[in-house]
């Protein structure tokens, strides 16, 4: 069984070092808040699985070979031979404030559906943990569906399901977002939020999603770290401060660290712990995913500045 089954739409990517306008390199890879978080648990030994829709194109393929060699199980991913890869443009405007460009209406991931899910809950065995973003209900009506479908079926088959509420304004407002994430509260165990966010899916704040039978409450408070309440426990850490290399990602690289340490049955607090360490491994580097750490490079932010290791 799997550990972790996550679904959502995985992008290629391309990354500009100046303003888009003037031209210049861009750099190829993969985006996508879900597939983040599959590398993240992946890279850590987890087994993880992305389930979504690619084109039958060349960056279809990339983020296959990508997802492969990160070790994520991609065989529940279907291939749309009529629609293309959505394409994600990042331009790092001034310092680490980045702008981001999607081209990615009426693209192959925005058709997953609810027999996808279907499929893909059913492949060996059910996961422990379901992780689902805000972002994949705002595709379109089929991701819609497929996201209400995967809370519930996958709280019948007994895993625990993670909602991260990861507020996209570019692509739906914020009531339509309230009025669709709060209906998916009642399947949801673990519910993780910026502090901004959270009023979206819980205007009674943590204590009402509580009340409304979410387990766990994780608000997360950028450079100023993250908190949860869960089983009557309240726990807070500071962030680990780190240079600032890039923030964009670091989300879902705290998703990846938490979800680690409830896999491994660890406290609130050591679940917030791993949470923050693996934020700080992807603000300190540049890329998404890219500079998140195999479970020997965890130590790796404990060294003193400067420190080069031999
Ligand atoms: O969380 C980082 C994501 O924003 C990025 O990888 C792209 O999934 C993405 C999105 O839809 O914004």
């Amino acid at each position: 069984t799997t550990d972790v089954l996550t679904l959502g739409e995985t992008m290629a990517s391309l990354h500009g070092s100046g303003p888009l306008r003037l031209g210049g390199d861009l750099a190829l890879s993969i985006a996508g808040a879900e597939a983040n978080v599959a590398i993240g648990l992946a890279r850590l030994g987890h087994t993880a699985r992305w389930a979504g829709v690619v084109g039958a194109d060349e960056l279809g393929a990339l983020v296959l070979r990508t997802l492969r060699a990160e070790a994520v199980d991609v065989s529940s991913v279907r291939i749309d031979p009529e629609r293309p890869t959505g394409l994600l443009i990042q331009e790092n405007r001034i310092g680490d404030v980045a702008r981001v460009h999607y081209y990615r209406s009426g693209s192959a991931g925005s058709m997953l559906g609810t027999a996808d899910v279907t499929a893909a809950l059913a492949a060996g065995g059910p996961p422990r943990i379901l992780h689902v973003t805000g972002i994949t209900p705002a595709l379109g009506p089929e991701p819609r569906a497929a996201v209400e479908h995967a809370v519930r079926r996958a709280r019948e088959l007994g895993a625990r399901v993670c909602l991260d509420v990861n507020h996209r304004a570019r692509l739906w407002d914020t009531a339509e977002a309230s009025a669709v994430l709060g209906r998916l509260l009642p399947y949801v165990d673990v519910l993780i939020a910026s502090h901004d966010e959270l009023p979206i899916v819980a205007p009674g704040g943590a204590a009402g999603a509580l009340d409304a039978g979410v387990g766990e409450v994780v608000v997360k408070h950028g450079a100023a770290g993250a908190e949860v309440w869960a089983g009557g426990e309240h726990a807070a850490l500071p962030a680990r401060r780190v240079p600032v290399r890039s923030t964009v990602g670091a989300g879902d690289a705290f998703v990846a660290g938490y979800l680690s340490g409830l896999l491994e049955g660890l406290p609130p607090a050591g679940r917030l712990e791993r949470g923050v360490t693996l934020g700080a491994f992807a603000v300190a580097t540049h890329g998404d995913w890219h500079g998140l750490p195999s479970r020997e490079e965890l130590g790796l932010l404990s060294l003193a500045a400067g420190e080069t290791v031999r």
